[in-house]
């Protein structure tokens, strides 16, 4: 039997899911891969030999660009980091955490704003602008009226993207209103949170039919960020320029004199709570950082 390429878009019980240009292969990892302590993932480009029709092993893991831990998963290109603007209420900071947490990752981040038809103001709009200017990737969206889902396609064809927010934000959602032959669970927020998990489970690359792959991912309750304090900076993309212009190179824009950011904040060129989130990120790293010793 044949050779054959493809990408692993599931993995079940030591059973990998290989979606092949003649359709998705079942697939176990030969027994190399345990010798050498190599896992296959999902979002895996693999070589495979077919046993049959329907069924193959696989021979060969093409080298990664990159692996997530949270969730298991490789070569992906892009995040879309979704948020609701109400239900649950918008966290700020977790938002820009978010975002540092998938540049530090070399990930791109693109920002979503859902259930924009529950807002009651243009709040929305000022959101997607700020961050359109800081130079992402930002749209308004709405799963129920589908408001800017065409918009989310255009950013996620051809990439392999995968969906990140807190429970209840309408990831699920979001991804069933992208196409009519996905039907992933979604929940009551309420309901939810007095069962206290999420709707979201098992790791599955779903493939768009007008190319690309995504992700969906449960909520999450925490999250790491693995960088020092002092690399945070690198990470809030509109201080990049400014921050050179502080008096001492290593400022952490907190109450330094001569601080370049501290000014453009007052002079309103950089969002208030853009950096009030990076002084709670920063706070939360230093905190971390007394931990260790
Ligand atoms: N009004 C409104 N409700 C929405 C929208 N998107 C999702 N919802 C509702 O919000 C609730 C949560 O949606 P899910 O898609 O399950 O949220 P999730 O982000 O996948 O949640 P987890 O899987 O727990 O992480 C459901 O009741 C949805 O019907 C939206 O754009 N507008
Ligand atoms: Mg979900
Ligand atoms: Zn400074």
């Amino acid at each position: 039997m044949k050779k054959m390429e493809g990408r692993i878009v599931q993995g079940i019980g030591g059973f990998y899911y290989v979606k092949t240009e003649h359709g998705i292969v079942e697939c176990r990892a030969r027994g190399k891969f345990r010798k050498d302590n190599i896992t296959p993932l999902v979002g895996d480009v693999v070589e495979i030999q077919m046993v049959s029709d329907k069924e193959g092993y696989i021979l060969n893991i093409a080298p990664r660009k990159n692996q997530l831990i949270r969730p298991p998963v490789a070569n992906v290109d892009q995040a879309i980091i979704v948020f609701a603007i109400t239900k649950p209420e918008l966290n700020r900071t977790l938002l820009d955490k978010m975002i540092v947490l998938s540049e530090s990752n070399n990930i791109k981040p693109i920002i979503c704003i859902n259930k924009i038809d529950l807002g009651e103001s243009d709040e929305y709009l000022k959101l997607v602008d700020l961050y359109r200017r800081i130079g992402y990737k930002a749209v308004a969206t709405s799963a129920v009226t589908k408001v800017g889902i065409e918009e989310l396609k255009s950013y996620l064809k051809d990439k392999t993207s995968f969906l990140a927010g807190p429970s209840g934000v309408g990831k699920s959602s979001i991804i069933n209103s992208i196409q009519s032959n996905i039907t992933l669970k979604t929940g009551e927020l309420s309901e939810k949170l007095l069962r206290g998990r999420h709707t979201t489970r098992s790791v599955e690359l779903i493939s768009l039919d007008f190319g690309g792959f995504v992700l969906d991912t449960p909520g999450f309750t925490a999250l790491t960020l693995d960088i020092e304090k002092e690399e945070l900076k690198y990470y809030f993309k509109e201080f990049l320029d400014l921050q050179r212009e502080c008096k001492f190179s290593s400022c952490l824009h907190v109450n330094e004199p001569g601080c370049s950011i501290i000014k453009a904040v007052e002079d309103k060129v950089i969002d208030k709570n853009r950096y009030i989130s990076y002084l709670a990120i920063l706070k939360e790293l230093r905190e971390k950082e007394k931990r260790r010793y």
